[in-house]
């Protein structure tokens, strides 16, 4: 009676063991953590120089190798992730918080998960390639931008290839200030 309890108490033990054993191992790698921008970097999308434009960046770390990928605008960023081939894949997305930093001058300490945060299409203000998407850490901080500038604020899953170009015509007033 005692060792058939044993055995049986061992057995349960192994069992436990192999399931924690696998679940850790498919478990995804922890979330990279972003990179700067720096003087020389292209759009992946575009080809331009990233810095020295206005409006907030993104960029993307590979799901599979972690490959480092810089957009010069929100907008080419979109246009980028929505791909059939990167739609559903799960990379690292980082956009600028616009609420913290400057939009003549996004800081890299703004940096934030894209796929948390709120984005206002359709408003005056310009990024890098003209009408972009202003993002936003905070609802309520986007919210406080469309009433500023036009525009109206959706999710990160709410954004279609259709408010990278359609969604952007409500705009005309401030779209030529580019120096
Ligand atoms: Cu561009
Ligand atoms: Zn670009």
């Amino acid at each position: 009676m005692q060792r058939t309890r044993l055995n049986w108490l061992l057995a349960s033990l192994a069992a436990l063991t192999l399931t924690a054993c696998s679940g850790a191992e498919e478990q995804p790698a922890a979330k990279p953590d972003p990179v700067h921008f720096e003087s020389g970097d292209e759009c992946h999308v575009c080809g331009m120089l990233i810095e020295g434009f206005p409006g907030p960046k993104g960029q993307a770390i590979t799901e599979k190798n972690q490959q480092v990928r810089k957009f010069c605008s929100t907008r080419d960023m979109f246009a980028w992730v929505l791909q059939p081939e990167n739609v559903n894949r799960a990379h690292t997305l980082y956009v600028h918080d616009m609420a913290q930093t400057d939009w003549q001058n996004p800081n890299d300490t703004a940096l934030i998960n894209a796929r948390e945060a709120f984005y206002v299409v359709g408003s005056s203000r310009d990024g890098a390639m003209g009408p972009t998407l202003a993002s936003f850490a905070s609802k309520s901080d986007a919210e406080g931008f469309a009433n500023d500038h036009g525009g109206r604020v959706l999710a990160f899953n709410q954004v279609t290839m259709e408010d990278l170009t359609t969604g952007m015509g409500m705009h005309s007033k401030a779209g030529m200030d580019h120096q």
